[in-house]
């Protein structure tokens, strides 16, 4: 997965490679024995016929045979996946960093032109790398969820993402916040404005990764806000954590809760199959009427139909409702 993961253009067949990878690694980490051979790895969902060969070599050989025709440089991928792992930091920018001979996190440190992310993302990276265990996620979705309430009690703050799904620890938090019946930017931006603010008076928001921008086009019009950032309860020893914050429309909140809480490939499901039946799913709401061209591109944007809630997306489209913890694709 490392690398078709370095060599991967956006849309290719090396990007999907990724992504069956991707499923057949959960598939095999959730399995409580040892696959012995070829065979064996073939009757576990997601592995393929291709990857259980490589399986099999792995079981025999103790290697890829693959890898040693690509002259597979495993420093060079290890490096790379380092790298990728510090905020802000993608595949393009990795790779460039290594043929600069860079080979440690402190080489990286002493870089003089990161940009602001990537100086966060090193600064925090420790903390970063934990995993946030359940409970403390429900603790910091409190702390926004008061902050939301002191704006206005009507106003609904959500714990989504991993969360969501029932996992027992979280790489970061997502929330999403909206107010019943507010779909217009000006008073949605105002709510998040409100919000960080008052965040970052309790010294909760300790760093901005991301911070939502205005314009007055948006004041009139269903607009979605998103900041991003490092936050830390109060208390001794609170390790940094990653957050993301959406404040929506009211009539785009189910959408935006179907996206948010994924996982990334249901997602992917869920939209492969609104295209199938000539309509659109977006973080903004299902779409019908969708006039599609070759290779799949859109021709219009079609006609909002669903959105609101998650229960009239899935109705839309004919599915049965899946419950969050359900969304583990
Ligand atoms: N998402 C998506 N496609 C992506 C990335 C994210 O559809 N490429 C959606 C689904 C989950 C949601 O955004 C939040 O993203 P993450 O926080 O990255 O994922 P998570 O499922 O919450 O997992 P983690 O525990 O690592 O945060
Ligand atoms: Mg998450």
């Amino acid at each position: 997965m490392d690398h078709y993961e370095t060599s991967k253009v956006k849309g290719s067949n090396e990007h999907f490679k990724v992504i069956n990878y991707r499923k057949a690694i959960t598939a095999i980490r959730a399995l409580d024995y040892e696959i012995k051979s070829e065979e064996m790895a073939l009757k576990i969902p997601r592995v393929g016929k291709k990857l259980a060969q490589k399986i099999g070599e792995c079981i025999s050989f103790g290697r890829i045979k693959k890898l040693d025709h690509l002259n597979w440089d495993q420093e060079k991928s290890k490096t790379e996946t380092l790298f990728r792992s510090v905020y802000g930091v993608g595949s393009e920018m990795a790779t460039a960093w290594y043929k600069d001979g860079l080979r440690t996190l402190d080489d990286v440190r002493a870089l003089p032109n990161l940009t602001k992310n990537q100086i966060s993302g090193l600064r925090f990276y420790d903390d970063l790398l934990l995993r946030i265990p359940r409970s403390e996620v429900e603790q910091i979705g409190k702390v926004v969820e008061a902050a939301a309430h002191k704006l206005h009690p009507e106003i609904q703050s959500q714990v989504t993402g991993s969360y969501r799904r029932g996992k027992p620890d979280c790489g970061d938090i997502d929330i999403v916040v909206a107010r019943p019946n507010i779909d217009n930017g000006d008073e949605l931006f105002m709510i998040m404005d409100h919000i960080l603010k008052d965040l970052i008076n309790q010294g909760f928001l300790v760093d901005h990764l991301s911070l939502p921008t205005w314009e007055d086009s948006y004041a009139t019009r269903p607009k979605h806000f998103k900041y991003m950032g490092i936050c830390k309860l109060p208390g001794e020893n609170q390790i940094h954590r990653h957050i993301d914050i959406l404040v929506v429309p009211w009539m785009h909140l189910g959408a935006v809760l179907i996206y948010f809480t994924g996982n990334d490939i249901c997602n992917r499901s869920m939209r492969l199959l609104a295209s199938n039946r000539g309509m659109r799913l977006s973080d903004k709401g299902l779409f019908d009427n969708v006039m599609r061209g070759k290779i799949r591109k859109k021709v219009n944007e079609g006609r909002w139909v669903a959105g609101r809630t998650e229960r009239e997306i899935f109705d839309y489209l004919k599915i049965k409702y899946l419950e969050p913890y359900e969304r583990e694709c």
